[in-house]
């Protein structure tokens, strides 16, 4: 079912008039792009989806597979989402709301621009992010070209000592350097979501994959008077496949520019990609040590004896507490909910009986 697009015959015209199966490869407000081998169609949900609906995450996402209904050439009713086999979200700052970014990925691309915008603390935040999901991440350094070779060995030395396991990419769109290994990375009916900051050339390197200026880039020329961002939405795109060249085909997802992304319900992300810390909490001398100043703290003793990077320590301290805040916030949301309110009572009745 997953992978539509590559195995649908081209003789499906007769089914589409009947349910199908498409991919959602924009989202505008309200509607939706959805797009399978017989074409693209734009695409609403129904009334009683609407309705049924609990919040955002019910809504169809970029990257989600539906269910469609087509009564015209250029139409689609989605039916149903199915199910997500990965999903990148994150939390709204204002509001307690998460937001989906996209689902079912394959490979989270974290990019960085080696000027302003290099951060070793945001690519944390986003590998928790993208572990949270279920998702690889892997780490795109761009703009090489703004900095010498030796500025830029010291970086790359940062990267690998501070996140061994994750793969890097150094790129440039001015001197092409990368593009090739990219393209290489990028296998056949995978999807890959490409994150990071306003301005670190996401749009810039999806053209470069694509070999055409499709995605909008912020062009000093495509700015508005007052310097207003023109990228809309996320989109996906497929990518030419001619093996003979290099090109395996896939599918990336450009990202409009986040200025923020909160961790949402991420303690899973946060366990499972701080898992050096992890295995050293497990043999702290209380279960509940919070690995700030507790005596017997393993956590604490390898930070300690330098076996333990100070940078990963502090920031693992902060996601973690983000996390856990969004957490107790979001359970207060929900206590705050009248079904919710009555089922704690019925519950305490229980137990109260229990208790007599
Ligand atoms: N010097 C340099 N500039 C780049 C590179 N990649 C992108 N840019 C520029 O950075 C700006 C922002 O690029 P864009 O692709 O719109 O960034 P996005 O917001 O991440 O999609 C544009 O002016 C690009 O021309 C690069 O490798 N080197
Ligand atoms: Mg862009
Ligand atoms: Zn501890």
């Amino acid at each position: 079912m997953i992978y539509v697009l590559a195995v649908l015959p081209k003789n499906i015209k007769s089914a589409m008039e009947n349910k199908n199966i498409a991919r959602v490869v924009s989202e505008y407000k309200g509607s939706y792009k959805v797009k399978n081998m017989s074409g693209e169609y734009l695409g609403k949900i129904t009334g009683k989806q609407m309705f049924n609906a609990l919040s955002r995450e019910d809504y169809p996402a970029v990257g989600d597979w539906v269910e469609i209904v087509v009564p015209d050439n250029e139409h689609a009713v989605i039916q149903k989402v199915l199910p997500r086999k990965t999903i990148i979200k994150r939390k709204y700052s204002s509001k307690n709301e998460t937001q989906i970014i996209a689902t079912n990925i394959d490979v989270a691309f974290i990019i960085e621009s080696v000027d302003r915008d290099y951060n070793l603390n945001r690519f944390e935040r986003y590998f928790v992010i993208a572990k949270d999901g279920g998702i690889k991440p892997a780490i795109i350094l761009n703009k090489i070209d703004l900095i010498s070779k030796e500025e830029l060995d010291t970086k790359l030395s940062q990267i690998k000592n501070r996140f061994n396991d994750v793969d890097v990419i150094l790129t440039s769109i001015i001197t092409n350097e990368g593009l090739d290994e990219l393209k290489k990375y990028i296998l056949k009916d995978k999807t890959y979501c490409f994150l990071g900051s306003s301005g670190v050339g996401k749009s810039s390197l999806i053209n470069k994959l694509l070999g055409k200026k499709i995605a909008k880039t912020e062009d000093i020329s495509l700015y508005s008077d007052r310097g207003r961002h023109i990228t809309t939405g996320r989109e996906m795109y497929f990518l030419p496949a001619s093996p003979a060249g290099g090109e395996n085909g896939g599918i990336v997802i450009d990202n409009p520019g986040m200025r923020e992304v909160g961790m949402a319900d991420s303690i899973t992300g946060v366990e499972d990609f701080f898992d050096e810390i992890m295995a050293l909490g497990k043999k702290c001398k209380f279960a509940d040590c919070t690995h700030t100043h507790e005596s017997g703290c393993e956590v604490l003793s390898a930070l300690k004896q330098g076996k333990l990077d100070k940078e990963k320590y502090s920031n693992y301290i902060n996601l973690k507490k983000e996390a856990e805040h969004y957490e107790m916030s979001a359970l207060e949301k929900r206590g705050k909910d009248r079904k919710f309110g009555k089922f704690i009572k019925t519950a305490k009745k229980q137990i109260n009986k229990y208790k007599n």
